[in-house]
């Protein structure tokens, strides 16, 4: 049998090269970091998390591998462990074993890569409940029916929550929190450390993070049919220590002008887009921003260097 798959909204181009066409003309410009996973920065993301300067990704896989079992005593009682952000599905399925989870609910912008995942999932867990939902749960997260009426456990990993500023994270939180009915939320954020580590992390030698970030380009060249020509485009990533996030940007190297259908703007040399913040959070303020959300019973986990923290509450 096939997992079920429904895909709830699929935004429409119109409305894709409409929110794009307007980052460009705004002032700075800027393109939403959600734009960097096609095919491709799906694929340079996930080379990304391969290199030795990137830590997060093994950090907190390390965090997992080592309590997984004190936090399965720890968790509220669910019915459904929700992926927001499934992807590959890989880091869930590690945890369907300690916590003895039964239904397993992937969550992610487009169920098409999703399915294939979960066919895979499917063969190594047989007996797990499954359903794949195209959703675009940065927007709003309306689970569907089939997802279950129970407690869910909501899964939020890879510090995918430092792409919002702070309002907008609490606004996310809050929404997670309803959408756990009564269960919970295990949840995985990047924290505040020196920052030459930070910096190396997102200006990697080998240069993956700035293909990572120039290939955003090619997708937004192909989607809102602006001409954007990479190689007039430079890498730059930086701590904003005043704001705690690394902010990524694309630098012009010399003057240029994309066009697309019906407009055009002009980059002078040193001009940028800001493609992506990535926030750092103290464990101390998230925990309180989880407290201003509504969660309650707190737990967390770090590494020994207290480089990502993992959280747990109650909805
Ligand atoms: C997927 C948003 C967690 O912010 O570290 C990696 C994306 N950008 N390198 C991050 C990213 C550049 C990543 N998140």
């Amino acid at each position: 049998m096939k997992p079920r798959l429904i895909q709830l909204d699929r935004a429409d181009p119109g409305a894709i090269r409409d929110e794009l066409l307007r980052g460009l003309r705004d002032d700075p410009a800027a393109i939403p970091p959600k734009y960097f996973y096609d095919a491709l920065g799906a694929r340079l993301f996930a080379a990304i998390t391969e290199l030795p300067e990137y830590y997060p990704t093994r950090t907190e896989a390390a965090i997992f591998a080592r309590h997984a079992d004190a936090m399965a005593r720890l968790l509220p009682a669910f019915e459904a462990l929700v992926d927001l952000g499934a992807g590959n599905c890989e880091k869930a399925a590690r945890l369907f074993a300690p916590f003895g989870v039964r239904r397993y609910v992937a969550v992610d912008i487009a169920v098409d890569y999703l399915g294939e995942s979960l066919d895979i999932l499917r063969r190594q867990h047989p007996q797990l409940d499954m359903l794949g939902v195209g959703l675009d749960f940065s927007a709003h997260l309306a689970l569907p029916a089939e997802a279950g009426a129970g407690p869910r456990l909501l899964f939020y990993p890879g510090s995918s929550i430092g792409n919002f500023t702070p309002a907008a994270a609490l606004a996310f939180l809050r929404r997670a929190r309803a959408a756990a009915q009564g269960g919970g939320l295990l949840i995985g954020v990047d924290l505040v450390k020196p920052v030459a580590v930070l910096e190396a992390a997102y200006a990697d030698p080998l240069g993956v993070t700035a293909a990572f970030n120039r290939n955003v380009l090619a997708h937004v060249r192909r989607v809102a049919g602006a001409d954007f020509s990479l190689a007039d485009w430079g890498h730059v990533a930086f701590y904003n220590a005043g704001e705690s996030r690394i902010e990524m940007h694309l630098e012009a190297v010399r003057d240029v002008a994309v066009r697309w259908p019906g407009g055009e703007r002009r980059f002078a040399a040193g001009e940028r887009i800001h493609t992506e913040n990535s926030y750092k959070w103290r464990v101390a303020d998230f925990a309180a921003l989880l407290v201003e959300a509504g969660f309650r019973d707190l737990h967390h986990w770090t590494d020994d260097k207290g480089w990502f923290g993992v959280f747990l509450a109650r909805a």
